[in-house]
């Protein structure tokens, strides 16, 4: 697997999910560039370039050797005219100036700090800008916003939800939801899954997926779960989605779609244990004993489960290669829901992920090799 520069013997696929791509990233000073001018790309609704930008990353990333001279690029895919000019660019100062010029550049910043508000995205950045803010101040204390609940939630734990969760938190927070899960439904199946399931050492959020062999059974878990996290006072904020999954219904065309399983975001309490228990008047040098975390809990049927476990562990590009690959070298439709084979018209069943990498023809990829 790509192991040397001289790339003559090893063809590099175009498609994530057929190569390796571990999390260490030895050519991040060119990925970073790209996924700079992805996001800028995303930012202007340039969804075309932004993708360009977006595979080119991923199969820099699935290099083993770095990048040191053009030549090195012989022979990989997915990398045009524009994309080599920035790196030879790279290579030549050690820096891009259209990268440069984006992260100093009034939208992209401007759609970088609103869009670190827990619910707020493209549609509300793009407002925002256009009214001509610029700093979370301004919008704030704006007395004319109205803003959604999950927003003032944002706004209110801005700090904690901005800074890393790391793995142990993540793990914690895990070990203690699903002791919870488990006294409920003794057999149901709880995994902690996205980049922490890839191995990441940090992540922004923590992504918990959670099915049950029994029929049915899966359904009662989620709101007994935060009445009970509820009642301990864990639960900051909480927004539950009811599933709107139709088993019929084919797998969406739309690369990005949003899955229809039922789902939690939730801002949780994490308590550190030791931490700020002083007996100091409320609000003078208490230091806060708990932090905010982003949790998400997804439901599945047991049937769907292994689907949407393989789209729930991410990476989004290694997602979107999944899919594309699916479509265009197998006749296949792919989503978080399941797999439809269009020569043969029928859904194909699958309890792994190592059943879905087969049905696909793929060799299978551990969860730590799909960091694209
Ligand atoms: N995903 C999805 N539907 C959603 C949200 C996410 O299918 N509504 C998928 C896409 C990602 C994976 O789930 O590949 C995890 O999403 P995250 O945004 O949590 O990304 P990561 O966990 O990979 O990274 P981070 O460390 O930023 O949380
Ligand atoms: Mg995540």
């Amino acid at each position: 697997f790509n192991t040397s520069p001289s790339s003559s013997c090893v063809q590099v696929s175009q498609y994530a999910c057929q190569r390796r791509t571990p999390l260490q990233d030895i050519n991040q000073i060119f990925t970073d560039a790209f996924e700079i001018l992805a996001e800028n790309c995303e930012f202007l609704g340039n969804k075309e370039l932004c993708k360009s930008f977006l595979r080119a990353s991923a199969v820099l990333k699935s290099l083993r050797f770095p990048i040191a001279t053009m030549k090195d690029l012989d022979g990989l895919p997915l990398l045009g005219n524009e994309m080599k000019t920035i790196i030879e660019e790279i290579l030549e100062d050690g820096k891009c100036a259209r990268v440069l010029d984006v992260i100093n550049g009034e939208r992209y910043k401007s759609f970088k700090l609103f869009t670190s508000i827990f619910g707020v995205g493209l549609k509300t950045s793009e407002k925002w800008f256009r009214m001509g803010f610029r700093t979370l101040e301004e919008i704030k204390n704006n007395p004319e916003f109205k803003f959604t609940k999950m927003q003032k939630y944002g706004f209110l734990h801005y700090e904690d939800i901005t800074s890393y969760i790391s793995k142990s938190e993540a793990l914690e927070i895990y070990d203690f939801v699903r002791d919870i899960i488990l006294k409920l439904v003794p057999d149901a199946v709880v995994t902690l899954t996205g980049g922490f399931r890839r191995g990441k050492e940090r992540g922004h959020d923590v992504d918990i997926i959670i099915t049950c062999p029994r029929k049915e059974k899966e359904k009662s878990i989620l709101h007994n779960t935060i009445t009970i996290l509820k009642n301990q006072g864990l639960i900051l904020f909480y927004d539950i989605n009811e599933s709107t999954f139709v088993e019929t219904k084919l797998p969406s065309k739309k690369v990005d779609a949003l899955d229809h399983f039922q789902k939690c975001f939730i801002i949780f309490k994490l308590v550190k244990e030791g931490v700020g228990a002083t007996n100091i008047k409320d609000n003078e040098m208490e230091s806060k004993n708990w932090k905010a975390v982003r949790v998400d809990f997804v439901i599945t049927p047991y049937k769907q489960y292994a689907y949407a476990l393989l789209g729930w562990t991410g990476s989004r590009q290694f997602e979107r290669d999944l899919r594309r690959y699916a479509t265009n070298e197998k006749k296949m439709m792919l989503d978080n829901h399941g797999l439809f084979d269009k020569t043969k018209n029928v859904f194909l069943d699958a309890y792994t992920e190592e059943d879905i990498f087969e049905h696909l023809g793929l060799e299978y990829l551990e969860p730590w090799d799909r960091n694209a």
